[in-house]
């Protein structure tokens, strides 16, 4: 791909310049400042698609996509991409020829790369589109992202069918197999039904969000919704796949309207569907892949027989260091993360949580002091503008996988954590509206009455046993009222 590298700050009349040197081919044609992104001007073809995938945000852009781009045989990988709901960001990427500009934001540089392995790009409304793409025998890879409350579990970790969106798409499977649905489960369910009853072989699901397990949970959460329709059809489609489970890693914020005017500035292309993402990333899978795959590994994803340890590094100390930031800094009147950590303040309050988070992690300690170290650096990333807000949506699903692992196995050994007690004080304080940051978390109602039973209503949302240690209630009232 053609790749662009400024120098520093994002704006200026710096003449880009390519990775080998040179200066970027398309900044000396007079015509093509103002022709948009197009497979016929960038000479890239389309590749068939042989992957499907759900949530087509900037993390699937940076991460997924920019994995098949680099992937060895990406001329044989092309992906088909569904929203969620929205329609806008697939409309742009259909100007576009499903073309996008990867900005690698590193601290005094951008890089600028044409990503093209999105062979087509759907609005999450197009159901016959996506149920037609299952039936495609060639059809091999189902990749996800659709965030951690999409998974739509129940607190016992099954599928919550007493949720209103997914009672409503098990009695329009019942009723007929290819009805829109709108929930991930029963998406991905009527897509296998389809593909079985069209003859294709099995194919492998790749949840790509930030759950532990998260090929066991999308495996029990389709299987449930399977027998929940309680025909053997639907089971047997739930089991014509095998579920692969992934750790995936890279920070990436909402793209803004500065960073569009970076890319059209730099590059002399204009682009309505530019990405942001730091230089780091990792991708670490485990499970099979019955119909073969991209040769991800050629861009540095790693196969291993389990991701359970990468997956409990990179849940606690990096979205658990984040979760404590997005609630805790903006007390301090933080924005973003760049400026949480170059408080002092919010580094102690840091480096207290990743030691108790890291004592309970199965790596030697120079391991996880290097990944310590490289943490830091890319928090520290002043050119990332990742905003506390994002991470604070959604603590309800975020809470119980970063920090409760810890908060459980230090209250085994007798201990008070401060570190995990600071996290779920400052949710709590954010729950209640104190943090000045929007509430977009499913535990806010469960948030009623005095201040001493919103403590006990926390405890009891995460699990009743914690909500009966009265040590544990005392420690974390005493720290939220510190902390307010
Ligand atoms: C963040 C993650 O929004 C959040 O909750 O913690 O999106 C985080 O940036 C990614 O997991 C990094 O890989």
């Amino acid at each position: 791909s053609d790749v662009v590298q400024v120098p520093g700050a994002t704006h200026g009349n710096r003449l880009p310049r390519r990775a080998d040197g040179g200066e970027h081919a398309v900044m000396s044609s007079p015509h093509s400042a103002t022709r948009p992104l197009s497979r016929a001007v960038d000479g890239r073809p389309a590749a068939p698609v042989r992957m499907l995938h759900l949530g087509l945000g900037g993390f699937f852009r940076a991460h997924q996509a920019w994995y098949t781009e680099h992937a060895g045989d990406a001329d044989r990988w092309g992906i088909a991409a569904f929203t969620g709901r929205s329609t806008t960001i697939a409309e742009r990427l259909t100007a576009q020829d499903g073309l996008y500009t990867v900005v690698t934001r590193a601290p005094d540089r951008d890089r600028f790369e044409v990503v093209g392995s999105l062979t087509s790009a759907h609005p999450g409304g197009d159901h016959a589109a996506w149920l037609d793409h299952w039936r495609r025998p060639e059809l091999a890879v189902v990749t996800l992202t659709v965030t951690e409350a999409a998974y739509a579990r129940a607190s016992g970790g099954g599928l919550d069918t007493r949720r209103a969106d997914v009672s409503a798409d098990i009695a329009a499977l019942r009723a007929d197999p290819t009805a829109p649905v709108s929930t991930v489960a029963a998406r991905l369910l009527a897509g296998l039904a389809a593909r079985r009853r069209a003859g294709g072989g099995p194919v492998a699901v790749v949840p790509c969000d930030n759950l532990p397990g998260n090929g066991e949970v999308t495996a029990r959460m389709i299987g449930e919704l399977a027998d929940t329709i309680g025909r053997p059809e639907w089971r047997e489609a739930a089991a014509h796949a095998s579920y692969v489970a992934t750790m995936v890693d890279r920070i990436t914020p909402w793209t803004t309207p500065d960073d569009v005017a970076a890319v059209r500035d730099a590059t002399g292309r204009p682009d309505e569907a530019p990405v942001v993402t730091e230089p780091f990333t990792e991708w670490v899978l485990s499970g099979e892949f019955p119909a073969g795959r991209p040769r991800w590994e050629d861009a540095g994803a790693r196969f291993v027989a389990d991701v359970t340890p990468y997956e409990e590094r990179k849940l606690s100390l990096l979205n658990g260091a984040h979760s404590l930031l997005a609630y805790a800094a903006p007390l301090l009147g933080h924005a973003t993360v760049a400026e949480a950590v170059a408080d002092p303040v919010c580094r102690v309050w840091v480096r207290e949580w990743w030691d108790e988070a890291s004592a309970h992690l199965d790596f030697p300690e120079t391991v996880l002091t290097a990944y310590r170290a490289a943490l830091t650096d890319r928090f520290a990333n002043p050119r990332i503008r990742h905003t506390l807000a994002k991470i604070a949506e959604d603590g309800a699903q975020k809470i119980p996988v970063r920090v409760l692992p810890t908060l459980y196995a230090e209250r085994a050994s007798g201990a008070m954590p401060p570190g995990a007690i600071r996290v779920v004080a400052a949710w709590l304080l954010h729950l209640l509206g104190k943090n000045g940051i929007p509430v977009r978390d499913g535990a806010a109602p469960v948030l009623t009455g005095s201040p001493a039973e919103a403590v006990h209503a926390v405890l009891a949302f995460l699990d009743p046993a914690l909500a009966g240690d009265t040590e544990l209630v005392e420690a974390l009232t005493a720290r939220a009222w510190e902390l307010d």
